[in-house]
């Protein structure tokens, strides 16, 4: 809750409007809403693991509810880098500074 707090609104969200930087901010409300969507994949998947209320609702069984999580990670750590290496990218490239060597 706490994450979803400083992406969405807290000091996250605060310090990428200060930057004033179109990509820095946009770049960050796109990692919030994967802390929203794709993080509740996680739940949701626990509710289907064998004794969950979903797992009863949709009678899965057993097999194949682990699948939930490699989709979610695959979105979750790959998706979610490859979004900040684009801001990190974008932003250097468009800013004045350079790294001194
Ligand atoms: C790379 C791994 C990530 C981003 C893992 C995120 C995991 C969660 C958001 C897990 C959440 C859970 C609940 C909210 C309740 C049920 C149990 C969990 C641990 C699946």
């Amino acid at each position: 809750m706490y994450i979803l707090y400083t992406a969405w609104i807290g000091e996250v969200t605060k310090l990428s409007q200060a930057s004033n930087h179109p990509v820095v901010k946009r770049g960050v409300r796109t990692l919030a809403w994967f802390v929203l969507v794709g993080w509740a994949i996680y739940p949701i998947g626990y509710m289907c693991m064998p004794g969950g209320w979903l797992n009863t609702a949709f009678g899965l069984g057993s097999e194949n509810v682990d699948l939930f999580y490699n989709i979610a990670d695959a979105i979750n750590k790959i998706g979610f880098g490859l979004v900040v290496y684009n801001i990190a990218v974008t932003s250097t490239k468009e800013t004045s500074y350079q790294p001194t060597t």
